[in-house]
């Protein structure tokens, strides 16, 4: 529901008499409020970052948060963790500036996660840091305030479903194989803690909720009204359940291959490969993926959420507030191609560039710089001027039909994403049929940098574009997933671009599309299976075989088998061709 007033009107309403033109002043809707910040601060902080991703002296694989459902921790054993939870360097001004500084606009913060631990003052459960804790102060306050003081919006995650502390919540099945009435649960602890964060910490802009399981689609309504009762502008996310919320999620680390219209939407993502903080966890996103990965995500419509998890003291891990501060830099220059824009205009087929726009401007984000000129094809309205965003250099152009060629420099202006602006002669582009963004190109490219990569193995090289280190660790498993293809229901062929040694060939491999139904049965898999051959070392493209593509929503998922040889081939990308 979008609900826009001119103060014009407003004006005109109220009688005034005014002769020269009132400037039109927008009032927006929370939801529109919010998809307009594109980014903000996700923060995982509870007693998880007191194990610190180590139980009994042994490094726990998987996400720091779930330490106490990974090692089967039986409540009592867990709830000492509190006793030793004192983060007397623990500062809301430092993280809210830290905040400011990459250039966030809101803050999201665990006040409950899965554990059941409450990190602010409540009183309907004494499992809290008030409460349980040597430190004895509730840090949302100080948080809640220095966000304020800075203009960014302020939310909670609550984990409504799963709460590992309580027999009756979803979950902890090691303490609690008992059937379970969620009733008492949710009137005595979720209701309840629900109404203090909505009462005790100023305006949120979100309540974010997660893994919906446990409660009924009355249950969720009951829920979200009693939100909405307290705070009507506060947003829920989708992970409330039963198709309740305002806005949607991807999965974690999650980008869609395509544009995503009309709908609000987020994807949570990670510095490493933890929400919660992980000592050994040194896997770090590079500032540049992130950067690239943030116009991607913004082109195609959708917010980022990038997660820090402080530790037990309460500091940010330096290396996540280097990351993030780099990301700011680019942001102070840039931000003007990412706040407050929409979409791309084209539909996304390549590695080389993204597009986001404003009225009158389309935004090029070059996320692989393509040398001394680029040409790219669809755009038909007339381009006036273009000129690099950061110090208004202009660029010269030649337009012919529906292709526009830019003289660029041979190297790369910005070392993350060097963005160019056209001004246009139309506020909305014009683009012709074919390339527009809701349009299904006959044959796409998908590149292993769009895939969510899966397995903390992985890494990706910027020089080759490609995907490598396939190994595979039971859990979780290798492997690269592209999701959402609109309009692709059928058949189609798949080719592989990809370099293998010759005597590294003989890896087994699987693909398998599926279609993704929330809360019902998947459909499918179509799969296939084969061995990966040599290429003689070089980048080669063979094809893979026939494979039947689902909709509306559609994953297709590539992985290698473990057989100690699939370590070195490297994956630049798939490349689908309708079957007609
Ligand atoms: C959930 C939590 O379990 C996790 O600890 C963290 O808080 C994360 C932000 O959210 O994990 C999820 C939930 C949903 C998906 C993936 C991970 N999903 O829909 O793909």
């Amino acid at each position: 529901m979008k609900i826009i007033l001119y103060l014009a009107v407003l004006c005109s309403l109220a009688g005034c008499r005014s002769t020269t033109p009132e400037p039109e002043v927008v009032a927006q809707s929370p939801l529109e409020e919010f998809e307009q910040m594109k980014f903000g601060l996700f923060i995982h902080w509870g007693l998880y970052a007191v194990p610190a991703g180590e139980w009994n002296g042994q490094p726990v694989r998987g996400i720091g948060e779930w330490i106490m459902k990974w090692e089967k921790i039986p409540v009592p054993e867990y709830e000492k963790l509190a006793t030793q939870f004192n983060p007397v360097k623990f500062n809301g001004d430092e993280w809210a500036q830290l905040a400011q500084d990459a250039g966030m606009k809101y803050v999201v913060i665990t006040s409950k996660h899965h554990d059941g631990f409450a990190m602010f003052d409540s009183k309907a459960s004494d499992f809290n840091i008030v409460k349980a804790t040597p430190y004895g102060k509730d840090p949302m306050t100080d948080l809640a305030q220095a966000c304020a003081d800075r203009d960014l919006k302020f939310g909670f995650y609550y984990s409504q479903a799963q709460d590992w502390h309580e027999p009756n919540a979803a979950g902890n099945d090691w303490d609690f194989p008992e059937e379970r009435d969620p009733a008492p649960y949710i009137q005595d602890k979720l209701l309840p803690q629900v109404e203090e964060i909505l009462s005790n910490y100023g305006d949120l802009a979100v309540v974010w909720f997660d893994t919906p399981r446990l409660l009924s689609k009355e249950q969720v309504i009951e829920l979200r009204e009693s939100v909405k009762a307290k705070q009507p502008d506060c947003l829920v996310n989708s992970r409330i359940g039963h198709d309740q919320g305002d806005f949607d999620q991807t999965g974690d680390n999650s980008i869609p291959t395509q544009v995503k219209p009309g709908i609000v939407w987020e994807v949570p993502a990670t510095l490493n490969d933890t929400w919660g903080y992980k000592k050994n966890d040194h896997d770090w996103k590079e500032p540049r993926d992130l950067v690239c990965k943030m116009a991607d995500i913004v082109s195609k419509g959708g917010n980022y959420l990038l997660n820090i998890g402080p530790d037990a003291e309460g500091v940010v891990p330096p290396e996540s507030q280097r990351i993030l501060r780099e990301i700011g830099q680019w942001m102070k220059v840039n931000g003007e191609s990412i706040y407050e824009t929409t979409h791309s205009p084209f539909n996304v087929n390549n590695i080389t560039w993204r597009c986001t726009a404003k009225p009158g401007k389309l935004y090029l984000h070059m996320l692989n710089w393509p040398g001394e000129s680029f040409e790219f094809q669809g755009l038909e309205s007339k381009v006036k001027a273009a000129r690099f965003l950061d110090g208004g250099q202009s660029i010269v152009f030649r337009q012919t039909g529906n292709s526009l060629a830019l003289k660029l420099p041979q190297q790369a202006p910005d070392q993350f994403n060097t963005v160019i602006v056209l001004d246009i002669a139309d506020d909305q582009a014009m683009v012709s049929e074919e390339y527009r963004f809701d349009a299904e190109p006959a044959v796409r490219h998908l590149y292993a940098w769009e895939a969510r990569m899966r397995g903390e193995e992985f890494y990706y090289d910027w020089e080759t574009q490609s995907a490598y280190n396939f190994i595979d660790d039971t859990r979780p498993r290798n492997e690269l997933r592209w999701y959402n293809f609109p309009q692709s229901e059928g058949e189609c062929w798949v080719d592989i671009e990809y370099a293998c040694a010759d005597a590294d060939a003989g890896s087994p491999f699987r693909l398998s599309s599926r279609r993704i139904q929330w809360e019902a049965e998947n459909t499918g898999p179509s799969e296939l299976h084969g061995v990966i051959e040599g290429t003689g070392g070089a980048f080669k493209i063979k094809r893979l075989g026939r494979l039947t593509m689902f909709s509306p929503e559609c994953t297709l998922v590539f992985g290698l088998k473990d057989d100690f040889c699939s370590a070195s081939v490297k994956v630049r990308k798939l490349i689908l061709t309708k079957v007609e």
